[in-house]
């Protein structure tokens, strides 16, 4: 089952370590080879499962049928990356004042195994107190490296007043997409903010 470009989605089964098989689901970058996720739900002691079907939606989302526990299942997996935020990165003030912060700055940063300069595509992205705020103004485009990691990272700016801020709120969260439409969330503390 291709997904977009270039991404497979396999069905089928696992090993496990009493002998038995498990339902497995494994989409793999159709181009590399390289596997980018896999899901497997274990099969009660005794029994055993497969993954027989897949449909993948447009949202990323995959519809797998097949048996688990040797019953017939069917369920829908989410695949979602965990991705690190900063707000405020590079030592800018952790007090925002919303009569003089109308922007707020975001960093997504990279890892070794997330290079978000490649991945994040900037336009999906939505920032606030539940993540599904529509409040991006505009990305950098250089892609600097906010913690010295070495690696580059994605700063954006949203709009303050976007964000819905309350008082109550200790978090806030990055919600988006790679641009092969796997999502992303990504969470940090809430700045100190001066009314
Ligand atoms: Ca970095």
């Amino acid at each position: 089952m291709t997904e977009g470009v270039g991404v497979v989605v396999v069905a089928g089964v696992t090993q496990n370590a009493s002998g038995s098989s498990d339902f497995t689901v494994v989409k793999v970058d159709g181009a590399s080879g390289t596997e980018r996720w896999r899901q497997v739900i274990a099969s009660a002691s005794g029994t055993s499962g497969q993954a027989l079907a897949v449909k993948v939606q447009g949202t990323g989302d995959v519809i797998v049928a097949g048996t688990v526990s040797n019953t017939a299942t069917v369920v829908k997996l989410s695949e979602q990356l965990t991705v690190a935020i900063d707000i405020r990165p590079q030592g800018e003030s952790r007090t925002i004042t919303p009569q003089s912060h109308r922007h707020i700055r975001v960093a997504i940063l990279s890892s070794a195994d997330f290079d978000a300069s490649a991945r994040v595509d900037r336009a999906s992205l939505t920032f606030g107190r539940t993540g599904d705020e529509q409040s991006l103004v505009s990305c950098q485009s250089n892609n600097p490296d906010v913690n010295g990691d070495g690696l580059p990272d994605v700063v954006c700016r949203f709009d303050a007043a976007a964000t819905a801020f309350q008082a109550v709120d200790t978090q806030w969260v990055l919600k988006g997409r790679t641009v092969d439409s796997t999502r992303i969330i990504g969470r940090d503390a809430v700045p100190f903010v001066a009314r």
